[in-house]
Order: C-alpha cells, then structure tokens, then sequence
C-alpha cells in the first residue's frame, strides 16, 4: 500500500469491542490482570498502551521499519537513543544540528563520559576520518537545522556499516513522506514529532524506529526504564496528524518554493539556504535522496541586527516562535532561540550568523504570504 494510505490505515484497525473508527485514547494507567502473570498484554502505561501502540506502528510503517517507539518529546528519544553507549565510547556529529541536541551531547552526555566530535559536514570524508578506536555511533540531521545542508545518507551509511558502527538520521525536518533513511541504509531514525508528523503545533513528542531487532529490544528497554513516554492523549494527537501528513507536506513545499524563488531574487535578502532551489549546493544530492524538498527555509537578510529586528517586527502572519512543521508559518532568529546553547564562536563557526533567519512555512494561502514577507522588507 502506498504512503498515503498506510498513514490512515496501518497501526489503527477499527477498535474491535465497539467498531469504532477511530483509535480510543486508553486513558488509564494500568491494567487488570486475569491472574498473577496472566494478562492481555498490557500491565502498566509506561511499559505500553493501545493507543501508543497504534502510533507506533504507524510510525514504523510509515519510516518503512520493522519496530517504532514512541517517546514525549524529540529530545526524550534522542536521550534513549544515546543510552546505547557507553562511558568511554565516542560519537562523531554532523556540526549543523538542532541547539538542543548540541546541549544534550555537550551538557548531559558527555557527564556520562562520552565525547563527541563535530565533523563539518561540507566535507562528507570528514567522517571517516573522525573515526576512533572507541567511536560507536554517527548521528547526523538532514537536512541539518538551521542551515538546510543535505547530507549523503548512504555515502554516510557505508562508513557505519565497513566500521560497525550504528547510524542514526534524525529525519525532523522532512518527515517520511519525502525522505525515508532506513531505506538508505540508516540503523536508527529519530524524529521530534512535535514538528511535521503532528503538524499542529500543539504537542511535544517524538519518536525512534528501526528495522533492527537486537537495538529495537534494547531501545524499547530503555523505552520503559527511563520511561520518557507520551501521553496516550498526546500519542493520539500525533496520530490524528499523521492521517493528514502527506497533503500537508505537499502544501508546505509547493508554499516554500514559491516563497523560496520570491525571496532569492529580492534585493534585501544576501543569501538563502533552501535544498529545492537549483543554486543551492546540494541541489542535486537532495533531489535523489528526497522526493520532495519541505517546508524550511533560511535566510540571510542584508544590513545589521537592526534590520533583522525591523523584519521580524513587522510580520504579521509568520509568527515569531521556535518549532517548525506546523500548519501556520513562523518565523525563528537561531541565534537567540534554537541555537541560542551554542558559544557565539561555535555557532559563528558553524556558518549561524546574527543576521540568519529561519521560516517554517505553513499551509496558509501563498500569495498572502508572499506579501506577509513583502512588507516586512520594505525599506
Ligand atoms: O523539541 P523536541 O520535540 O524535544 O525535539 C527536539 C528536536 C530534535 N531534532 C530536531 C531536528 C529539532 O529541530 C528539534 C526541535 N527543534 C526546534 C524546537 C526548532 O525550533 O528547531
């Protein structure tokens, strides 16, 4: 079945007590057992509810994996994810990647005894030759947050597979409609379902699936004993988004390539970072690893903080807000907000300017955003 339809149907049979269409939230937090040790596969909601069961198997489907598991936020399923090291072990990063999970690596993991080295990634050799004795995991976005770069996934999963070593793509910023990483070769996708898969802006989550049975069943430990999972509310909100996924995500490309083409030809905008422009670097890297291009742009506005200030003040759809991939457009300043953990000289380093912008654009009508954009770059 095709992509459109495994998001309404797989994972989410009609409920078999009642026929109803709809997977039921399992608000409760246990479960009654027949007898000690004997029950219907379910025991407590932190191990496993319906409701969450059924995202997760849309997920997995959807990722085109064998097993999903479902967590309550994107960083909660990075954290689990790097539960599989150990003290002494050493991880290599893509350098473009969400300001949260450089926090993560720099504040929380590396208390843990693991370090972790930053590959610029305009130079894909660059991974291998990171390599160390006791390197055990490449974890790499793409296209990378903020600055839109795509990255080789199966240039990259060549070099996990000749090393041993397990690759995880955090898939956020696409979602699966248009990219699918395991299929590439990748051990482990992440998302943060917050964004794309829920796609409303109104809850956090976040999500693992892969096709490996020996790190599903030691994720889904780790799943139950850290025990960072979403509600069953929450799981079902993620749910009812993904039914909507693939129109949606059809929407936000064909806004942001209208928005994209407007804005890099307009004369206060220095330089724009979108992959499904032909001028973009990887242009073509992302047109055979993708089949679409998304909804995120960046931006680098002529002029100083002043003019940042001016353009962000005077939007009136975009909203200013971190997250991306919802139906309404924002509009983020990394510097101050995504990336805003970075030291200001590794976030320079990393090419994050003070005068980048970054718009998620939403489903609204394009010609009104298109003016949204319009007046705020009047002299
Ligand atoms: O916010 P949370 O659901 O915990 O997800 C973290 C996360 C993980 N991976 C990527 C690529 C992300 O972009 C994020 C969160 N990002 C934002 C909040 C943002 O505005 O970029």
């Amino acid at each position: 079945m095709e992509f459109e339809t495994r998001a309404i149907h797989d994972g989410q049979e009609p409920d078999s007590k009642t026929g109803a269409v709809i997977v039921p939230i399992y608000l409760t937090s246990t479960y009654q057992q027949e007898a000690i040790g004997q029950h219907k596969g379910y025991e407590y909601s932190r191990t496993g509810n319906p409701t969450r069961t059924a995202l997760e198997e849309s997920l997995a489907s959807l990722e085109g994996g064998k097993y999903g598991l479902a967590f309550a936020s994107g960083l909660s399923a990075t954290t689990t994810v790097l539960n599989l090291l150990k003290s002494g072990d050493h991880i290599i990063a893509g350098d473009d990647l969400y300001g949260g999970t450089y926090r993560l690596l720099e504040k929380v993991v590396s208390n843990w005894g693991i370090t972790t080295t930053y590959v610029d990634i305009d130079e894909i050799t660059n991974f291998s030759s990171a390599i160390q004795a006791n390197t055990k995991l490449i974890w790499i976005e793409t296209p990378t947050n903020p600055l839109l770069k795509i990255i080789d996934i199966e240039f990259i999963a060549n070099i996990a597979k000749q090393n041993n070593l397990i690759l995880v793509v955090d898939n956020t910023f696409v979602s699966p409609y248009f990219q699918r990483p395991l299929e590439l070769g990748a051990d482990i996708v992440v998302h943060s379902t917050t964004k794309y898969l829920a796609g409303h802006s109104d809850i956090i989550g976040g999500a693992v699936v892969t096709s490996n049975e020996e790190l599903y069943s030691q994720l889904k430990f780790y799943q139950n004993a850290i025990g960072a999972v979403p509600s069953p509310f929450d799981s079902w909100l993620v749910l009812r988004g993904i039914k909507t996924l693939a129109i949606r995500m059809r929407e936000h490309e064909k806004n942001a390539l209208y928005l994209a083409y407007f804005l890099e030809k307009h004369p206060k905008i220095e330089k724009i970072y979108y992959p499904g422009l032909p001028t973009h670097e990887h242009h073509q890297l992302a047109k055979s690893q993708m089949s679409g291009f998304g909804g995120m742009i960046s931006l680098e506005i002529k002029g100083g903080f002043t003019e940042v200030e001016k353009f962000a003040s005077r939007l009136k759809l975009f909203l200013l807000a971190e997250s991306l991939g919802g139906v309404e457009s924002l509009l983020c300043y990394p510097a101050k907000m995504t990336h805003g953990a970075l030291p200001e000289t590794e976030r320079l380093k990393r090419g994050i300017k003070d005068n980048l912008l970054r718009l998620s654009v939403g489903i609204e009508n394009p010609q009104d955003l298109k003016q949204d954009l319009e007046n705020a770059l009047v002299n």
